[in-house]
């Protein structure tokens, strides 16, 4: 509950920030987006964890006012680096399960593009499976809706839930974001290796777009380029980073 209020009283007082990291595209290594990460500086506990707070919020409810001012702040950023020139990017922002089932999440989104002016087709939402299965009926309705204002759908930390290759067929899924945990011992894993593999071919059976995450050294670059990944994320690259040092990694890069 300690942590709770205070949760409560940052988001209030405009504690909360948002870092991005870089994902970039394996074959160009142009930078296609970014992903907005919560971090929460706080001037009595210091700088606590997402892995920390993120928890309680989910329990609480907390979580939907967070997430709904995380959504649009990242559109919002969004915006402002498009009119600095920094275009064509895509801005991924995670929805935790009671996001997924809260009854106003697509009136929030819809009113947060219209609000921010942002292309819905530059947004993308991080979902993970078993958000979408807690209830399947009204996730695919959700999605579809989503998908409706262009909006791109992930499955965040993919590999780690039940989804069967015939269950994930029929949502209007974009792209597959590969748990980290599978990419973290790729050179030397042969059970890693194997998984990892199986995912980016049922991913071209189903034409979905690949993202590794946790990419953190270029032996695990090199295998999932020759197997076709599409995108990668990861301590490689960069950590997530706050607005205006993203901005300038992005500058340095083009
Ligand atoms: O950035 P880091 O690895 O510390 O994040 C830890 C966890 O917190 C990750 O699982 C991430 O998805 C989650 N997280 C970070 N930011 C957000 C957010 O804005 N919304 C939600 N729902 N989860 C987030
Ligand atoms: O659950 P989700 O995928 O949203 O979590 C994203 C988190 O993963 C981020 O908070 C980020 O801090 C962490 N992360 C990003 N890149 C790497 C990496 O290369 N290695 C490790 N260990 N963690 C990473
Ligand atoms: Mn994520
Ligand atoms: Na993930």
């Amino acid at each position: 509950l300690e942590l709770e209020s205070r949760l409560r009283c940052a988001l209030e007082l405009g504690e909360l920030e948002l870092h991005y990291q870089p994902k970039l595209d394996l074959r160009s290594g142009r930078i296609t987006g970014m992903e907005a990460l919560l971090r929460w500086p706080s001037p009595g506990l210091g700088m606590v964890s997402p892995e920390q707070f993120i928890p309680v919020a989910e329990e609480t409810g907390l979580i939907v006012p967070l997430g709904k001012w995380a959504l649009r702040q990242a559109c919002r950023q969004n915006m402002a680096w498009l009119a600095q020139g920094l275009d064509g990017l895509t801005v991924a922002v995670n929805l935790s399960p009671r996001q997924f089932s809260d009854p106003d999440l697509l009136t929030d989104i819809v009113s947060i593009l219209h609000e921010t002016g942002l292309d819905g087709r530059r947004l993308e939402l991080e979902i993970t499976e078993s958000a979408i299965m807690q209830d399947a009926e009204a996730g695919r309705r959700l999605l579809r809706s989503l998908k409706s204002l262009g909006v791109r759908i992930a499955i965040d930390d993919f590999g780690t839930g039940y989804s069967s290759l015939s269950t994930l067929k029929q949502f209007p899924i974009d792209t597959l974001k590969i748990d980290r945990s599978f990419i973290a011992d790729l050179a030397t894993d042969p059970e890693d290796r194997g998984l990892t593999e199986a995912i980016l071919q049922m991913a071209r059976t189903l034409k979905l777009h690949v993202v590794a995450e946790g990419v953190e050294n270029r032996v695990q670059q090199a295998f999932l380029r020759e197997r076709g990944c599409d995108e990668l994320q990861g301590f490689l690259f960069s950590k997530p980073l706050p607005a205006a040092e993203f901005a300038a990694f992005v500058h340095d890069q083009r």
